[in-house]
């Protein structure tokens, strides 16, 4: 057995707490082939489940009726033993588990993303795909899980890995010119070939960022600001398309004033609604205004904020003037209250009645796929903001690299560029370095 005895064996239940079918416990480290046992299963064949009547160690006394799995290291998600019982999942089973196992030596419960942790530190994931394994944990919607799930798959890590090959290699040529620098045939020639293949890796970089942060946007979801005219009903909108009563709605104008936020999976893509204070012109001076222009200054800020603007008028007066005319110009704008105005232009909708309401969806849906759509069907590599900060680093040391003459300088960033890179799947990246160095260059020539 593959486990390292120095560690832990650690304990916890793998799913959510509260009344179930089934509840499962996890169990990894070199403790957990004796955890079965103690708990009275044989240990079943690898990866197939066995069916155990679970005893209590301490006094015999039945635990439950349970499957049980047993996944000798490394073949496992830890890349250590590990065991699971799959135990009825009532609050006494678990608890009665979780005691039994809290009294074996060498047994202690989990801390949070431990599992996770210890698979990292074992290679079994890289750190994009510890990530990934969050994110579809914490999915939403299916295209959330389809992401998630993509990047599990290592699709940015393979990606990472490439480039770093690459840019192991220029650090390699840049390394052989400051030990052997006249060896070329033209002075200086060998640093000038390298500026190609640099600005070429800068270039991938660069087309890997250009992506519309969609994946970023799909993680997070895409947020929609619901902007307007004070009681164009615009948090009777927000409730219609949350299908709840998310947000107060009254006759009385100004009647919103915090943004109020609602996650909405429409068609499988999450979206974020964003309910504001209606817009209008108030004396900027009059103390009596202060909370609605502070609601209004909240709104002006979401506005800028958001993925997308809904312009939500009165049907009955459907031209806007200022500030509002300035916001049509690169919203949606929706009309509303087309229940009094039958004979309203456009986008008409009533959220009172709900006459028009599927069509906003499908309108919205069809704006929101059309962002987060790939332009080449592939999915999008960069999730998260760190990935995206790791690669401009990246992109920023190749770009100054290909401005220097000096073989050691161009090794500086070259370093920075793998260090920054090396971050995104979680490790430094020196070592490899000099294999390749040695590997690629006959030094005892
Ligand atoms: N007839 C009709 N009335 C509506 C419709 N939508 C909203 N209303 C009414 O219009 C009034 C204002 O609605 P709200 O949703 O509070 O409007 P708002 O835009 O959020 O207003 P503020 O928060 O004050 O900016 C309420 O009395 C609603 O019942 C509609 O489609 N048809
Ligand atoms: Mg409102």
């Amino acid at each position: 057995m593959a486990s390292d005895v120095s560690k832990d064996t650690i304990y916890a239940p793998a799913t959510a707490t509260g009344v179930a079918g089934v509840a499962v416990v996890r169990v990894s480290g070199p403790g957990a082939g004796a955890a079965l046992t103690a708990l009275g299963c044989k240990l079943p064949p690898p990866r197939l489940a066995a069916r155990a009547r679970l005893i209590d160690p301490a006094d015999g006394a039945p635990l439950d009726d349970a499957l049980v799995l047993w996944f000798p290291g490394p073949a496992s998600f830890t890349g250590e033993d590990v065991a699971e019982f799959h135990l009825h999942g009532s609050r006494a089973v678990m608890t009665g588990v979780l005691a039994a196992l809290s009294r074996l030596p060498g047994l202690r419960m989990a801390r949070p993303g431990e599992f996770a942790r210890r698979a990292y530190d074992a290679g079994k994931l890289d750190l994009a795909e510890v990530e990934a394994l969050a994110d579809l944990i914490a999915a939403e919607t299916r295209e959330q899980a389809r992401q998630a799930l993509a990047q599990l798959g290592g699709v940015l890590g393979a990606q990472v890995e490439a480039l770093r090959e690459t840019a192991i290699k220029l650090l390699a040529q840049a390394e052989a010119e400051i030990d052997f620098p006249d060896e070329g045939d033209v002075p200086g020639g060998a640093i000038a070939a390298m500026k190609a293949p640099i600005e070429k890796l800068a270039a991938r970089i660069a087309s890997i960022l250009d992506d519309g942060h969609r994946g970023e946007i799909l993680r997070d979801g895409f947020s929609v600001a619901i902007l307007g005219p004070p009681n164009a009903g615009k948090s009777s909108l927000l409730n219609r398309l949350a299908k709840r009563d998310a947000a107060i709605v009254s006759e009385i104008a100004g009647t919103t004033r915090d943004t109020i936020e609602v996650r909405l999976d429409l068609k499988g893509l999450p979206v974020v609604l964003w309910d504001t204070a209606g817009l209008r012109g108030i004396d900027a001076t009059d103390p009596h205004h202060a909370i609605e222009r502070e609601g209004m200054r909240r709104a002006r800020e979401r506005a800028d904020q958001a993925d997308l603007k809904l312009l939500v008028l009165d049907a009955r007066e459907p031209s806007p003037t200022g500030e509002l005319a300035d916001l049509a110009r690169d919203a949606l704008v929706v009309l509303n209250k087309a229940d009094l105005a039958p004979a309203a232009k456009g986008l008409a909708v009533s959220a009172l009645t709900g006459a028009g309401i599927e069509t906003l969806e499908s309108k919205l849906a069809a704006i929101v796929a059309e962002r987060l759509g790939s332009r080449d069907g592939g999915a999008p590599l960069v999730t998260r903001a760190r990935h995206r900060e790791a690669l401009e680093d990246a992109h920023a040391a190749l770009l100054r690299a290909r401005d220097l003459d000096v073989a050691e300088l161009i090794g500086e960033e070259l370093r920075a560029c793998l260090a920054a890179l090396g971050r995104i799947v979680g490790r430094t990246g020196v070592e490899d370095v000099l294999d390749v160095l040695f590997g690629e260059f006959c030094i005892g020539k």
